[in-house]
């Protein structure tokens, strides 16, 4: 039988809305969903080719596997999925015994995802508050300045209804083609689009006005946006006096933050500061942000001169302005589930999450997502300090090329008395592990959750049989939590579900929703109201948006924003002249994700550095020679083929991230080659409030490989 089936494409976190034709359980064609009320019809070719191939593709992992041999020689026997999770649980229990809980930790890619909760929930179950997410290298920044402000306006921003698109660092051409179909569409009826970028981005291009900010320099030209905005007094006094915290001192902080102060700090000339602060001020305007100005040591200041701008200018919850988190009445979302009372560890425990003494506001129960700081667990694994971490679990993450310093990753992995990695296919991070457990892919998976950009419920259908024996998350988190509570080591009620249906019911068993019509349709929309800040209350101590921030000051950090220059910045050493920028996105690569299917690779064969001709020529390079780049602090380098552009600046050298290769010698499949965390430091300095390192504007040197 032929079912043309609506569902959400979980593979970014666009999270379109797509259409799935299936044959006998299985996905012939997928489409998008112009229904949507979110992506409207965009799609992208990850959605079309990506997921069917990361399901059927011939390296998908259909059994559960234990190593043979020593820890990385690849040799692996298929085991039952009893057997594996009575070999995790005796390998957890026996480090749970020796060391205690702690030493137990799970790495996910975040809790925007369902395997985020479910997992740091598991290793609640068992005593332990330690699980990693990418945040620190990811959102981070931006969700910390999010939640010390209160404004919490993550995935609202609303370019369709904006006058000006002020576009900070974000690269939706290739990151978000629902975003970027928006953004093209406000251009095309007058709307006037400000980009912020180092780099003659696809955005810059179709810019009214484009800045071009030395790397990690923007926050002073949004300290410099509130100045003009003051100073010409277009500020939103109603709204200020009203809903807002310590304008009077942001004011006394802008005030010495003038347009010709910020050009000298940024390289932008003050002329086009002052015109992009007039483009906003004639709102409504949407800000719109991304991985450019996070991820790096200032980034939540950064983050918190632009959120206190739209504050201050009442684009906050307006038409055309950046909308806050709406939901459906008594709808739970993953973070809620996070920081839901019901499922924490007594405080004393919860305080030692490894991190949480040094980033408070990032680390532990007062955290954005009451995770770890990475570093820190790395850390304690190769040192045991200042406990030992022994046993992990890692799900939906490939940590060993995507978190820098890729040697100390895997020497990390290596050394653990336990490791297992549930995965798709075998990976750098898998390849080392005692257990590889097969996951189900997102085609076999159910999910429900908030696309903030309908903003609608959107819902992911498990579309396909599952291939071979592979397992969601939630069941195999509970296979550990039941065979660890028989050994006396896991409390169940901290981790209660046993499948994604039970937990997709707990997050809506308050709404009005019922899951049968979200199958139907694919999403639901829901009434929600703009601007109701009594009834939408700001989760700050004030009740209101903190310009001035309390949490800031409690954790000892300037409580307004400020523009400093980032760690990497200060660095000054001749043998490493030029200046690195990572992580640029490309259309057919989701970080590390894609590596395996040709059609990917066909369209982006090799990891490219850009790199401006007069750079080119300092080095004697020619467009596609092979170079290694290396950084001051970093362990080893990254090869990678000179592209020659002059969309990057001279002396600044642009790449992309998560690069390895299934084909090439395992376990580490290139990651210690090809992969620029090989080059990257990992051991701060970190951002004061998010504990994010520099995985941009780094110093580094090039020589031809
Ligand atoms: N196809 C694809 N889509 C993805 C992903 C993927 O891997 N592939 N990853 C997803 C994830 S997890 C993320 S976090 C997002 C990232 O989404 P984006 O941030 O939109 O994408 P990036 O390509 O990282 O773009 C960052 C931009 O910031 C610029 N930039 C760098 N340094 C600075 C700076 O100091 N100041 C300013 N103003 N700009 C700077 C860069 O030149 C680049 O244009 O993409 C998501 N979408
Ligand atoms: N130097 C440098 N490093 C960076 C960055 C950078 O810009 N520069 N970017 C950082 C950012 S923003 C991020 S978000 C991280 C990303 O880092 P990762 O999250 O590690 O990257 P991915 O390759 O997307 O995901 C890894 C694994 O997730 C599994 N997976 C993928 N989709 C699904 C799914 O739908 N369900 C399940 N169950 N599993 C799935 C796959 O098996 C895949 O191997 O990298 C960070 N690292
Ligand atoms: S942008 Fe592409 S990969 Fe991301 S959700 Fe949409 S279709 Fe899927
Ligand atoms: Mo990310």
């Amino acid at each position: 039988m032929t079912l043309t089936l609506p569902t959400t494409c979980w593979e970014c976190s666009t999270c379109c809305g797509a259409l799935a034709r299936v044959d006998e359980g299985r996905v012939t064609r997928i489409d998008p969903n112009p229904a949507h009320p979110a992506s409207r019809g965009a799609f992208c070719v990850k959605g079309i080719r990506g997921l069917s191939e990361i399901t059927y593709g011939a390296t998908r992992l259909r059994h559960p596997l234990r190593r043979v041999g020593e820890r990385g020689s690849n040799q692996w026997e298929e085991i039952s999925w009893d057997a594996a999770l009575d070999a995790m649980a005796d390998g957890f229990a026996a480090a749970r015994a020796k060391h205690g809980p702690l030493a137990l930790a799970g790495a996910v890619g975040g809790a925007f995802f369902s395997r985020g909760p479910i997992v740091a929930l598991a290793m609640r179950a068992m005593g332990s508050p330690n699980f990693l997410i990418n945040q620190d290298l990811c959102g981070g920044c931006r969700g910390v300045s999010d939640m010390v402000t209160g404004l919490a306006i993550q995935g609202g921003e609303d370019v369709e209804h904006a006058n000006t698109v002020l576009m900070v660092g974000a690269n939706p051409h290739a990151a978000n083609p629902v975003q970027w179909g928006r953004i093209k569409a406000a251009k095309a009826r007058g709307a006037k689009i400000v980009v912020l970028d180092p780099l003659r981005s696809e955005a810059a291009k179709i810019a009214d006005l484009w800045l071009r900010p030395h790397p990690g320099t923007d926050a002073a030209i949004g300290l410099a946006m509130m100045h003009v905005l003051v100073a010409e007094n277009r500020h939103d006094s109603e709204f200020i006096a009203r809903w807002t915290r310590g304008f009077e001192q942001l004011a006394e902080r802008v005030s010495g933050w003038t347009p010709e102060r910020a050009s000298g700090v940024s390289g932008v000339p003050a002329e086009l500061i002052l015109a992009a602060a007039q483009a906003y001020a004639a709102g409504p305007s949407a800000f719109v942000s991304g991985h450019g100005i996070d991820a790096v040591t200032n980034g939540v200041q950064t983050f918190r001169a632009f959120h206190c701008l739209v504050a201050i200018s009442g684009n906050l919850d307006r038409l055309g302005g950046n909308r806050r988190a709406k939901r459906p009445k008594g709808f739970r979302t993953y973070f809620d589930v996070i920081h839901d009372p019901a499922f924490q560890l007594p405080a004393e425990v919860a305080q030692q999450t490894l991190g949480a003494a040094q980033f408070p506001l990032w680390a532990g129960p007062k955290g954005w997502q009451a995770a770890c700081h990475n570093p820190t667990v790395i850390e304690a694994v190769l040192t045991g300090k200042p406990y030992p971490v022994r046993a992990m679990y890692v799900s939906g993450v490939n940590i060993a090329v995507t978190y820098p310093d890729s040697q100390r990753t895997i020497a990390a992995l290596r050394s653990l008395d336990f490791l297992a990695v549930a995965a798709h296919s075998m990976n750098p991070t898998a390849a080392l592990a005692d257990i590889v457990l097969p996951k189900t892919a997102t085609l076999e998976e159910e999910d429900v959750s908030v696309n903030a950009q309908g903003p609608c419920v959107t819902w992911t259908a498990a579309v396909a049989d599952r291939v071979g024996e592979a397992r969601p998350d939630v069941e195999i988190a509970a296979g550990l939590v039941e065979r660890m509570a028989a050994r006396g080591a896991a409390d169940p009620k901290l981790m209660p579900w046993r499948t994604q249906r039970e937990f997709n019911a707990h997050l809506l068993k308050d709404t009005s929703l019922s899951i049968d019509e979200l199958a139907r349709s694919g999403f639901a929309e829901f009434d929600h109201a703009l601007g109701n800040f009594e009834a939408q209350v700001f989760k700050t101590p004030s009740g209101k948006v903190e310009l001035w921030s309390q949490r800031m000051a409690d954790a000892g950090l300037d409580p307004l924003p400020d523009w400093v220059p980032t760690g990497a910045s200060r660095e000054d050493d001749p043998a490493y002249p030029y200046t690195l920028q990572t992580g640029l996105r490309e259309k057919t690569y989701h970080h590390s994700r894609f590596r395996e299917q040709a059609w990917a690779r066909k369209v982006s064969p090799d990891p490219l550095l850009r790199m401006h001709p007069d750079t080119a020529r300092e080095l004697g390079v020619a467009d596609g020679d092979w170079v290694s780049v290396e950084t001051p602090r970093g362990q080893g380098a990254c090869r990678v083929k000179a592209s020659v552009t002059d969309s990057t600046a001279p002396g600044i050298v642009v790449t992309g991230m998560g690069w390895w290769l299934p084909e090439a010698p395992g376990p580490e499949f290139g990651a210690l080659d090809i992969n620029i965390n090989a080059a990257l430091s990992y051991a701060g300095p970190y951002d004061p409030a998010s504990g994010s390192a520099d995985t941009r504007g780094v110093p580094c040197r090039i020589s031809r490989a």
